[in-house]
């Protein structure tokens, strides 16, 4: 192996696609690991936070505790409210600004290796949590950016290499949140009526501990649990008073997509989803939310009595699976999500802004693969998974028409027709956020995407999308500030795991 100093270091790994042509290795998990273990002194932070993964305890269901997993930290310069925990709840949320400056120590106390990504965040790729850099038990990894990203509702989570599922599964996970001048003056409610729920499902065994993916056909079809936690806690009630909150969802679930709306048949009030606020807000009989979307909602409950009670609820949809598995709540069932209960009158809200945001949009002529985009296919098939026929299978592996132009604008189209076994997949973008500027349905899969296509938010920002069964969905997106490495995968985790991923690389 060869010796580089730190510098050396990052020029290698944005430089990784000539390397790889000739044929050398591009970095080793020792140069990552001595790499990153260190603050940079001349970086000064506004905010510098301590996280830790470790095993925990936690009293989920009435009886024994439950075995888990869970971030841990404190945020020890800066705004002490920088880094705090969901009321109630185990999963912790990072609040910053844009343009702040952060430090992140994470410390790995579990007993496998584990490294985490900032799912949303535009990043120099060192700092993107690639599985390249995961770092063994007992080990830390630094972290130093400058938050770049508008207002939104982002969040982070482990991603070490065939790891990822499990790791989130048994509790690692928070949410990162973004604001900016733009969202102020927007003037949404804030503090104690600015909410979040992370919608997760888990399977329990008898002893309340967490059973997790048994065989091929679990891993195949994605892990579903028949029991749905709301900030990790199990039948979720949350009190409100008559007025409006700004509520913003995470959908943290391994491989579940829900079918969102209230029992009362009320639509409902969509303000911002992955890249932040929308322009203008939007209504939906319900909405779509595939693993790692989020969805922000304008909620408003001035005209309900003390008392009430309103139900969140998954419809039924008919998710377009070719196989199905012998899981006790199949994707598509119905359920109730969480409750929402009217116990305090209030003085009445200030109404829903007309304008939210600006966001300017991309145009499809002005990419520069307009007349041929690329293609990217997710498939399986024969117990195993891939994206055009490749899987993630070395951390620094790049093909020919995986390799883009930084400062470009690309149409990327995402197919998801070329697959023995056909189901919806959810594909996530790192570095970026996109646009969704077509989707194809496909007539031999009408029914499904009938059932849940009304509720699909594409306007906006994206970093997820969900490509239904037969469909063809094109995005825009541009590479900017940084070379490098960076994935694209299937967000239902057992795919990404099982290597529906492959790397990306921007090149100057
Ligand atoms: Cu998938």
């Amino acid at each position: 192996m060869f010796n580089v100093d730190r510098r050396t270091f990052i020029q290698t790994i944005a430089a990784g696609g000539a390397l790889l042509a000739a044929g050398k290795p591009a970095f080793s998990a020792e140069m990552a690991h001595r790499a990153a273990s260190e603050a940079t002194p001349d970086f000064k932070p506004d905010v510098e936070i301590e996280l830790a993964a470790a095993p925990g305890e936690l009293p989920l269901l009435s009886g024994a505790t439950t075995h888990v997993w869970q971030f841990k930290g404190k945020a020890v310069r800066g705004d002490p409210s920088s880094f705090q925990m969901l009321p109630g709840s185990a999963l912790p949320v990072i609040h910053v600004r844009n343009g702040q400056k952060l430090r992140i120590h994470f410390a790995n106390h579990l007993d496998e290796d584990s490294i985490v990504h900032w799912h949303g965040l535009h990043l120099p790729h060192r700092m993107d949590g690639h599985p390249m850099y995961a770092i063994r038990p007992g080990q830390r990894f630094v972290y130093e950016f400058r938050v770049d990203n508008r207002a939104g509702t982002y969040w982070f989570h482990p991603h070490p290499h065939g790891r990822t599922g499990e790791q989130v599964y048994r509790g690692l996970a928070g949410l990162f949140i973004v604001s900016d001048d733009e969202e102020k003056a927007a003037a949404l409610p804030s503090a104690e009526f600015d909410l979040a729920w992370v919608l997760q499902d888990r399977l329990f065994d008898r002893n309340n501990q967490l059973v997790y993916a048994r065989n091929m056909m679990e891993r195949m079809q994605g892990f579903l649990g028949d029991r749905v936690l709301i900030n990790g806690q199990a039948d979720f009630v949350q009190p409100v008073g008559t007025t409006a909150y700004r509520v913003r969802l995470l959908n943290g679930s391994n491989s579940r997509i829900y079918k969102l709306a209230w029992d009362d048949g009320r639509p409902l009030t969509v303000i911002g989803n992955d890249g932040g606020l929308l322009e203008r807000p939007l209504q939906r009989p319900y909405v779509t939310l595939a693993p790692a979307e989020r969805v922000e909602l304008w909620m408003d409950f001035s005209d309900r009595s003390v008392g009430d009670q309103i139900t969140l609820r998954s419809l039924p949809f008919n998710a377009g699976m070719s196989m199905m598995g012998g899981s006790a709540m199949a994707n598509g069932s119905a359920f109730p999500v969480l409750r929402v209960r009217v116990d305090r009158k209030l003085a009445k809200p200030r109404a829903l802004p007309a304008k939210l945001s600006n966001i300017s949009r991309y145009r499809l002529e002005d990419a520069v693969n307009r007349i041929s985009p690329r293609t990217f296919s997710p498939a399986m098939g024969m117990g195993q998974v891939s994206l055009n026929g490749r899987r993630f299978d070395k951390m620094d592996e790049v093909a020919e028409n995986e390799i883009v132009k930084l400062n470009t604008l690309e149409v990327w189209e995402l197919a998801n027709d070329a697959s023995m076994m056909m189901m919806a997949h959810p594909i996530h973008v790192h570095n970026l956020q996109f646009q969704v500027v077509q989707r194809k349905a496909d007539p031999r899969f009408a029914g499904a995407y009938e059932t849940l296509g009304a509720g699909f938010i594409d306007e906006g920002w994206k970093d997820v999308v969900l490509v239904m069964p037969g469909e063809r969905v094109k995005l825009l997106m541009k590479f900017t500030d940084y070379t490098g490495l960076y994935l694209y995968h299937c967000h239902i985790l057992e795919h990404e795991d099982m290597g529906m991923m492959r790397n990306y690389l921007v090149q100057a």
